[in-house]
């Protein structure tokens, strides 16, 4: 192992837990359905499986209201299965790693319930406030700042027997941690002590950049019509996050551990995700950026009213990135995740003429940059968004907020149906289709969430039978990502950067170089005479077409070459 770090050449791999697959029949994924198919992610040949949150929880966000952090939901299982997991993949060479969600907890955990009566040890655990002078607690305006959550119009939630507000960035049910209390900090990493004893090879820090809040909290300008401003700059990055997460390296033993750690950081810059990933100053060894999330987001800023995707600004945008972190640091890969649309549905194309290229191609320009790539479950069988037209089908509670504010706001209901088809995180939560029988294979009862009908076409056991389907494709990225340096640690180069249909990627390591050439629209197109090095003699490591070098490319199509 290198001493830089060995997630350098891994590839991880993204479990949404209640949507992988279900042992039991009850709806939902569970534990020892992950379990039962971890040959699939052999054969894949992932490194590290990232888990989203299976701790005990009321699920009012799915997992990410954590009310026992020590406990496996009944739902997924219990701390048996959890210990048989990581065995398991242990024994197959498979790291997992945990998602930590640690700026709030759930109103149901123990030590909100103990916060939440007045003079109780732990009242300054979370931020408790006053109304505000001269209002009537509890109505509206009375709120201690004008603050909105991520998912409901005011941040701030009244509390009856209290006689105070609380704060929740997220749902109402997601109080957030005041880390300014350094006994919060020392509970929060004594727990993560334990599941590094447990044997957990790493963490995913779920908004790990909210933790510190500038104690003052003020008012902001809302916009224009609004009378409740986003704090997100406000709360983004405080003034002892760095501090915090030093301290968190430090006391947890993360580097000592060699374990993996990658920090999800909405709004956080180039310039904050070198300070943060910077090997020698002590915190995160990746942080997720945002920024190529936001490329195809309006200037109003509501991701449910998306532009069309300007292909220019998203390669100029992970360009900049890969300049940024060249020297320092360390980018991670993502495409998307449990919160964001299908990839191919996104940023390829999920017509049924182009759905296998495009992710493939997809797959390759991701896997083509310098960082560690991120595998969310089912995109290496290229599952595309669903196809849900009823409000009654979506389950998020992000969805289903959003639709209630735009309904009240009077926003047409075509509207706002034809923006949760292309923007809500359900897209991403269908379940995984493992073969063409009942409920592709992913229970024998009622999913949570309804399958998408394509699975009959689209789904692991065909794919795996088939060397032509994206599955084969993603595991042949992954191979190479262990055979060949140059694609872990070469040096990252954008090549006709402004054409805006090809992405052209080139990476140096000493004698090595190899040349992606990638075709990232539904037209044929043209490479320009001379415009990149002759390819005559080049070894074509993985192609959308098979082996063609003419100047002509189909939609979609993709080559991989070693120079
Ligand atoms: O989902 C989003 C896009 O609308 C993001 O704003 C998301 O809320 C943000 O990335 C934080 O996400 C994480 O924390 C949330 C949880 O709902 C998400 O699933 C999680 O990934 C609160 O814990």
């Amino acid at each position: 192992e290198r001493a830089e770090g060995w997630w350098r050449d891994a590839v991880v791999y993204q479990i949404y837990p209640r949507s992988f697959a279900d042992s039991n029949g009850d709806g939902t994924g569970d534990l020892r359905g992950i379990i039962d198919h971890l040959d699939h992610l052999s054969e894949l040949g992932v490194d590290v499986v990232w888990l989203s949150p299976v701790y005990a929880s009321p699920m009012d966000d799915n997992g990410y209201d954590i009310s026992d952090y020590q406990r496996i939901d009944p739902l997924f299982g219990s701390l048996e299965d959890m210990d048989e997991l990581l065995e398991q993949a242990h024994a197959r060479g498979i790291k997992i790693v945990m998602d930590l969600v640690v700026n709030h907890t759930s109103d149901e955990h123990a030590w909100f319930e103990e916060s939440r009566r007045p003079g109780s040890a732990k009242r300054d655990w979370y931020w408790w406030r006053p109304a505000l002078e001269g209002h009537e607690p509890g109505t509206p305006g009375a709120e201690p700042t004008n603050w909105s959550s991520f998912f409901s119009p005011s941040a701030w939630q009244y509390d009856e027997a209290s006689g105070e507000y609380y704060l929740h960035l997220f749902t109402r049910k997601q109080p957030d941690l005041n880390w300014e209390n350094p006994e919060v900090r020392q509970a929060v990493y004594a727990m993560m002590r334990w599941w590094v004893d447990r044997g957990v090879d790493g963490f995913r820090m779920d908004v790990i950049n909210l933790i510190s809040k500038p104690v003052e909290l003020r008012d902001l300008e809302p916009e224009a019509g609004h009378a409740y401003a986003f704090p997100g700059a406000e709360v983004a990055h405080g003034p002892r996050l760095q501090e915090f997460l030093r301290e968190m390296n430090e006391a947890v033993g993360l580097d000592r551990h060699r374990l993996l750690t990658v920090g999800e950081m909405p709004g956080s810059t180039i310039e904050d995700a070198r300070a943060i990933t910077d090997p020698g100053a002590g915190m995160l060894n990746m942080v997720f950026t945002f920024e190529h999330m936001n490329v195809d987001v309006g200037p109003s800023g509501n991701k449910f009213d998306p532009v069309p995707l300007d292909l220019v600004a998203l390669k100029r945008n992970l360009e900049s990135w890969q300049v940024g972190l060249a020297d320092v640091g360390w980018n991670s890969l993502y495409w998307d995740n449990h919160d964001q649309p299908r990839a191919v549905s996104r940023f390829g194309d999920d017509s049924p003429e182009h759905r296998v290229a495009s992710a493939k191609t997809l797959a390759s320009v991701l896997h083509a940059h310098r960082g560690t790539p991120y595998v969310y479950q089912g995109d290496e069988l290229g599952m595309t968004n669903t196809q849900f037209v009823d409000i009654s089908s979506y389950a998020d509670v992000e969805s289903l907020n959003y639709h209630a504010q735009a309904t009240s706001l009077g926003v047409a209901a075509e509207e706002i149906m034809a923006g949760l088809a292309v923007r809500s995180r359900d897209n991403a939560r269908t379940p995984m289709q493992w073969d063409d029988t009942h409920q592709a294979g992913f229970t024998q009862g009622v999913p949570w969430l309804s399958v998408n009908p394509n699975y009959v076409v689209v789904n692991a056991r065909a794919e795996r039978q088939d060397p032509a389907s994206v599955f084969h494709h993603v595991r042949r990225l992954i191979e190479l990502r262990h055979e060949q340096p140059v694609l872990a640690e070469g040096r990252f180069e954008l090549l006709l950067g402004d054409d805006p249909q090809l992405w052209v990627v080139r990476r140096t390591l000493g004698e090595q170089t190899l040349l992606l050439v990638a075709n990232c629209s539904s037209a044929p197109a043209t490479v320009a005479e001379g415009s990149l090095p002759a390819l005559d003699a080049a070894q074509l490591l993985l192609a959308t077409h098979g082996d063609r070098r003419g100047a002509e490319l189909a939609p979609w199509e993709s080559r991989m070459f070693l120079v």
